[in-house]
């Protein structure tokens, strides 16, 4: 066991390429994902918003929301986890208190990003950024705040839909320059813009290959070919998930009965699986034996 999670994410990326990160909005989901073999798991800003406070991916949440969500999943899982900061939750010392109770609450690395403060979701229309200089004193201030070396601070950056391409490549040059670890070029439209950025940054470089965004569904295979070394699906489990809740309430609403959806379910058998159910009550059966 590597002792920080941090070196754990590194070493994930080292095991595997490029790496796939896949969300977990919760300490269940997290257990779920590691049993079905990601090395990495992810925390998105877009389902805390949505998933624990019922409000959409527009700069409304704040870090206490992300640290309540983020303790409860390193708690339940030694998985390296990735969380979405947006843009830090303020000015340069906030920046520094994010990055250390981040870090404190379990997570291995952050991403934070570009936007000006109240961001919209990333592919979404209408974003706007902040300058180059600012976006480069936030990723010092978060590089500065590390609570060890290893601790992964990511730059992601928006500019691509803003500003075009090059001031995109540009921006991220400029993070690594500043010391992000690796660098997020959100919603990009083509497999080989990936690429100019591996070539231009030098460091490890996420493609967020989310559902229903500007970015086409690009295979592992697609992106291990532009060099690409982490790719992450966000909210995958997290849009199935409320896609069969919603069926489940309209059909019992509707029915009258649950008959009709038993099928989308989890066995309860299944449950105290993943969970470890049985060891729990073993446990509590050995310590009150009469
Ligand atoms: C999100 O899922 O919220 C991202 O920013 C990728």
């Amino acid at each position: 066991q590597i002792n920080t999670a941090g070196a754990r994410f590194r070493a994930a990326l080292v095991a595997e390429k490029p790496l796939q990160i896949i969300g977990a909005i919760n300490a269940y989901h997290a257990m779920l994902a590691t049993q079905s073999g990601f090395k990495a798991i992810y925390l998105s800003g877009g389902g805390v918003a949505a998933g624990s406070l019922g409000l959409p991916d527009l700069g409304i949440s704040g870090l206490e929301d992300v640290l309540v969500d983020v303790r409860r999943i390193t708690d339940a899982v030694d998985t390296p986890l990735l969380v979405d900061i947006d843009t830090g939750f303020g000015g340069a010392f906030n920046i520094a208190r994010t990055i250390k109770s981040v870090a404190k609450a379990g997570a291995a690395a952050v991403h934070i990003e570009d936007q000006v403060s109240a961001k919209r979701c990333g592919h979404r229309p209408n974003k706007a950024i902040v300058s180059l200089e600012e976006m480069v004193d936030r990723v010092k201030a978060a590089v500065d705040a590390k609570p060890y070396d290893d601790f992964v601070v990511m730059a992601r950056t928006d500019a691509l839909a803003v500003e075009g391409l090059q001031s995109a490549i540009d921006r991220a040059c400029a993070c690594v320059e500043a010391g992000a670890d690796m660098i997020f070029p959100e919603a990009m439209t083509e497999l080989g813009m990936y690429q100019q950025f591996v070539e231009a940054v030098k460091v490890p470089v996420l493609a967020n290959i989310t559902e229903f965004g500007s970015t086409p569904l690009f295979t592992v295979e697609e992106l291990a070919t532009a060099g690409v070394g982490m790719v992450l699906y966000p909210l995958s489990a997290f849009r199935a998930m409320n896609q069969a809740a919603l069926q489940v309430y309209q059909r019992v609403r509707k029915d009258g009965t649950q008959k009709h959806v038993v099928d989308l379910m989890q066995t309860r058998a299944d449950l105290y699986e993943h969970l470890g159910y049985h060891a729990f009550e073993q446990k509590l059966d050995a310590l009150y034996k009469k």
